[in-house]
C-alpha cells in the first residue's frame, strides 16, 4: 500500500471516531456512571461521571447506567422517556453501583401531582438498589410495561411511595403499565398532607394485566399499604398478583402520626363494585389500623391463599360479597380486638378465620414480627424469632 493511500485510510478512521464521540450526534453508550458530583458534560466513565439525566439521554438499549453511593438532590422529576426501551432479552438498567447506596431526594419539591420523583415510561428496564424519597407525589412511577423494579425503597414521598399508572390522561387502556414485576423492595412512611393518598404501593385507576408485587413490605404509610383501587370513570383495571409480601401497621406513621382521613387497610383490593380476579397469596397483614386484607366491593373471584392477618384493627379478612376463593388463610388475635372475619365466597376447613378464637397455626404468629430480605432476594418474615412461610 503507498503512504498515501494509509495517510488516507488513517484519516477516515479519525474521521469515524470524532464522529462517534463528538456532540451533539453522539452515539449510545453501553455503560455510564452517574456521581453526585457529576456533570452534564462529562463522559460518564468511572473516573468521569455524568448525571441522571444525561446518562439516560446517552444510554443504549440494553445498556446499564451506575449509580454511585450518596445524596442526589433533585427539584424535578426524572423521567426515562416513553420509547427509550429495553428489550426482553437485555433490559436497559439503572442500578446502584455494587455496595452502594444513591438517595435520590425530591425534597425541593412542592407537594403537587406534577411533582413525581422517578418516571419510568420506558419498557423493558430494570431498576435496582435506589432509593427515592420526599417526592412532591409518588417516589417511583411506572408507566411502562415489562419492567423489573428491585430492591429499591421508597419513604416519605407525598403520595404512594410506589404507584403503576397511565403515563397520561390520553394513553389508551391497550397501553396501560402492565407486565411489571416489583421485587425485594420496601415502601413506608408515604403521607399526602391530605392523609388519604399515600399508599406504600399501588396498582391503582389506569394499570393493565401480569402486573407482580413479589417479597416486598410495606408499612408506616398514611394510607394503604397495597391499593388497588379501579373506578367506573377509566374502567377496571388488570388482574394483580401480590405474594410472598408483609403489610404492616399501615394508617399509623413511624413517628407516631395517624390521619383519621386515612384507608388504613393492609391489602385494600378493589373499588366502585368492579371486579378483578387479583391473586394474593403467602403474604401477611399485620396491625393495620383497618382491615388486613379488604375486598374493598371487588365482587369478583379473587384467589385468596396462605395468607396470615394478625391484629389488624377492624377485620382480619373483610370480603363482604363475591366468589373469591379462600384456601389454607390464618387469622389470628393477641393484643387487639377487632371483629369477625366476613369471607363471603368458596371457603373451606382448610381456613382458619377469626369468629372470636385462634386456630391452631396462630401459636406460629405470637411473637414480635421481624423481617429481613435474604441473599436472593426472599423475604423472610419471623414471629419471636422464628420464621414463618404462611
Ligand atoms: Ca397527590
Ligand atoms: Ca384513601
Ligand atoms: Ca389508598
Amino acid at each position: 500500500m503507498h503512504m498515501r493511500s494509509v495517510l488516507a485510510s488513517v484519516s477516515l478512521l479519525a474521521g469515524a471516531l470524532v464522529a462517534l464521540s463528538g456532540t451533539p450526534a453522539q452515539a449510545a453508550s453501553t455503560t455510564q456512571y452517574v456521581s453526585p458530583s457529576g456533570t452534564d458534560s462529562a463522559a460518564g466513565t468511572q473516573s468521569a461521571p455524568t448525571t441522571l439525566a444525561t446518562a439516560i439521554g446517552r444510554i443504549a438499549s440494553g445498556g446499564t447506567i451506575y449509580l454511585r453511593g450518596g445524596t442526589y438532590n433533585y427539584a424535578s422529576t426524572v423521567t426515562i422517556p416513553a420509547g427509550s426501551n429495553g428489550t426482553s432479552g437485555a433490559r436497559t438498567t439503572l442500578t446502584a453501583y455494587p455496595g452502594e447506596k444513591p438517595v435520590l431526594d425530591f425534597a425541593a419539591q412542592s407537594e403537587s401531582s406534577s411533582n413525581r420523583g422517578l418516571q419510568l415510561n420506558a419498557n423493558y428496564w430494570r431498576v435496582y438498589g435506589i432509593t427515592v424519597q420526599h417526592a412532591g407525589d409518588n417516589g417511583i412511577f411506572v408507566g411502562g410495561s415489562n419492567n423489573v423494579v428491585e430492591r429499591v425503597v421508597t419513604a416519605y414521598n407525598r403520595d404512594t411511595g410506589l404507584q403503576l399508572g397511565r403515563i397520561s390522561s390520553s394513553t389508551p387502556s391497550s397501553q396501560w403499565p402492565s407486565n411489571n414485576l416489583i421485587v425485594s423492595s420496601e415502601s413506608h412512611d408515604n403521607a399526602d398532607s391530605d392523609g388519604e393518598d399515600a399508599d406504600g404501593f399501588a396498582a391503582k385507576l389506569t394499570t393493565g394485566t401480569g402486573n407482580v408485587f413479589r417479597y416486598d413490605v410495606s408499612h408506616n404509610n398514611i394510607d394503604d399499604g397495597w391499593d388497588l383501587y379501579t373506578k367506573t370513570d377509566t374502567g377496571a383495571i388488570g388482574p394483580v398478583t401480590i405474594e410472598y409480601s408483609l403489610s404492616y401497621t399501615n394508617g399509623t406513621l413511624s413517628n407516631g402520626t395517624v390521619n383519621s382521613n386515612g384507608d388504613r387497610n393492609g391489602y385494600k383490593l378493589g373499588g366502585d363494585d368492579i371486579a378483578v380476579d387479583h391473586v394474593v397469596q403467602h403474604s401477611i397483614a399485620y396491625r393495620n389500623g383497618h382491615h388486613g386484607f379488604t375486598y374493598n366491593s371487588n365482587p369478583g373471584t379473587m384467589t385468596i391463599s396462605n395468607n396470615a392477618s394478625v391484629d389488624n384493627a377492624q377485620r382480619n379478612f373483610s370480603f363482604d360479597a363475591g366468589t373469591s376463593v379462600f384456601r389454607n388463610n390464618t387469622s389470628c388475635r393477641f393484643a387487639v380486638s377487632g371483629s369477625n372475619d366476613k369471607t363471603v365466597g368458596n371457603t373451606d376447613s382448610s381456613n382458619q378465620f377469626w369468629t372470636g378464637s385462634n386456630g391452631s397455626r396462630c401459636s406460629s404468629y405470637s411473637g414480635a414480627l421481624g423481617w429481613s430480605f435474604a441473599s436472593d432476594g426472599n423475604l423472610a418474615v419471623t414471629f419471636g424469632g422464628v420464621r414463618v412461610t404462611p
